[in-house]
């Protein structure tokens, strides 16, 4: 015995920041190591996504996970009661072969990725290491932060059709004073929000931005600019989109801020936005399934663009996405996929081409900061996890000064070239 079997698995229903029901997972090992992980959801969620188990019916609006949770607590347990958990991808493999789906669907992508993190986590805490320096002994990279600070899309109730307007502090050195600098443009945005339509522009959407009643994409850009001005940071922030574009595209065209564009019109308007806001990042700007024009962005703009709902964490479609040149960076969410194996190999993938890696969060996050020692085990050196506000957010940003306190002189923020593969 090496003390790494699995001795029990406990799953329970615990609330995401939605107030929705969501799965959270204990492991723990014969030596006595505990691992515990809580599964995020999304709201803007890509149509190959694998399946999040949800119960229906009544309780809890439909969205309760009882079924997924009884599928840890029963079949999964009794299965990998005993199984050894120092090799993660051996470990997913068999979660894999267990479900028996392409989609993870019988078991639910939620109950599988829940046992695959939590069981992650214990092996970190058998071997008495934080997950990201047991995942990769070289993780050192803080990731730059990607500072949702304005919201629309499925994300806000007001016109905004994109659904993340974003700050990037590029001239930070640290991730500290990246959250710094960041915060008090977020100060400054508030007070011009205020004085220009009231207080109610001062809601918030699902990540914690601002979401004032305005439609025009250009007029959001161009706060977040004045916001950076007023803060005295001007020159040491960079812009960024995720359009989410697949949710408001009907047939090859776009209905966006009140006007119908096709493909051609849409690429043109991010031509536009490039050159005239310092946009150097978008995500998906384009439907899900238009490989083709995501190709064509992607040769024209020159900037780094972002495959969320194109490639959904999944090698097979990021390999498709790679033979087509489709897109120059991977959106990269554990629970698209739903193992830890499969997600890193996506990441090793896309790094492998050439291709860059944002680690995110989903829009319906617990306070488990998971995603924060993934992005420096990947040294990703991008991280998207919202404003810098609310404990569901607070706590990835809070995990990642941790993080870069503990590696202290060897913490490496890589500031503007972030997205180096791309500009190389
Ligand atoms: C996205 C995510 C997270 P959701 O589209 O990138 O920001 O949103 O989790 O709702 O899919
Ligand atoms: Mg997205």
């Amino acid at each position: 015995m090496s003390g790494l079997e699995i001795t029990s698995m406990r799953a329970r229903e615990v609330l995401d920041c939605r107030g929705l029901p969501t799965v959270q997972v204990d492991v723990v090992l014969a030596g006595g190591a505990r691992g515990r992980a809580d599964v995020p959801s999304g709201r803007s969620t890509g149509s190959n996504e694998a399946h999040e188990r949800r119960d229906g019916g009544d309780r809890f609006g439909g969205f309760g996970v009882r079924d997924a949770v009884a599928a840890v607590n029963g079949e999964i347990a009794t299965a990998l009661g005993g199984f050894d958990v120092s090799s993660q991808r051996a470990l997913d493999a068999a979660l894999i072969e267990l479900d028996g789906t392409a989609n993870k669907g019988r078991l639910g992508a939620n109950a599988v990725l829940g046992v695959s993190l939590a069981a992650a986590r214990a092996a970190a805490a058998a071997a008495g290491q934080p997950l990201y320096a047991h995942l990769n002994g070289n993780g050192h990279v803080l990731p730059v932060p990607l500072v949702n600070l304005i919201n629309g899309g499925k994300h806000a109730s007001n016109d905004l059709d994109f659904q993340e307007f974003i700050v990037i502090p590029v001239g930070a050195d640290s991730i500290l004073e990246a959250l710094q600098i960041s915060t008090e443009v977020n100060l400054a945005l508030a007070e011009i929000l205020l004085e220009r339509y009231g207080k109610s522009a001062l809601n918030t959407g699902d990540e914690g931005g601002y979401a004032p009643a305005i439609s025009s994409p250009h007029e959001a850009l161009g706060l977040l600019h004045e916001a950076v001005a007023d803060a005295g940071h001007g020159g040491r922030f960079r812009y960024g989109l995720d359009c989410a574009a697949t949710h408001y595209h009907d047939g090859g065209n776009y209905a966006l801020a009140g006007e119908t564009r096709d493909t051609e019109a849409m690429i043109e308007l991010y031509r536009e936005l490039i050159r005239d806001y310092d946009v150097v990042t978008i995500e998906d700007p384009l439907d899900e399934s238009d490989f083709e024009g995501f190709a064509e962005l992607t040769r024209v703009s020159g900037i780094q663009i972002v495959g969320d709902d194109l490639f959904v964490t999944n090698p097979e479609r990021l390999a498709e996405g790679i033979e087509a040149g489709a897109a120059n960076s991977l959106l990269w969410k554990v629970n698209q996929i739903g193992t830890l194996t499969e997600a890193l190999d996506a990441a090793e993938l896309a790094h492998r081409s050439a291709y860059t890696v944002v680690v995110s969060e989903r829009s319906g996050e617990t306070e488990d900061p998971i995603i924060a020692d993934l992005a420096v085990a990947l040294n990703a050196g991008q991280i998207k996890t919202g404003a810098p506000v609310r404990g569901e957010r607070t706590a990835k940003y809070n995990r990642l000064i941790e993080i870069e306190e503990r590696l202290g002189a060897t913490a490496a923020y890589p500031g503007d070239v972030f997205r180096a593969p791309v500009a190389a």
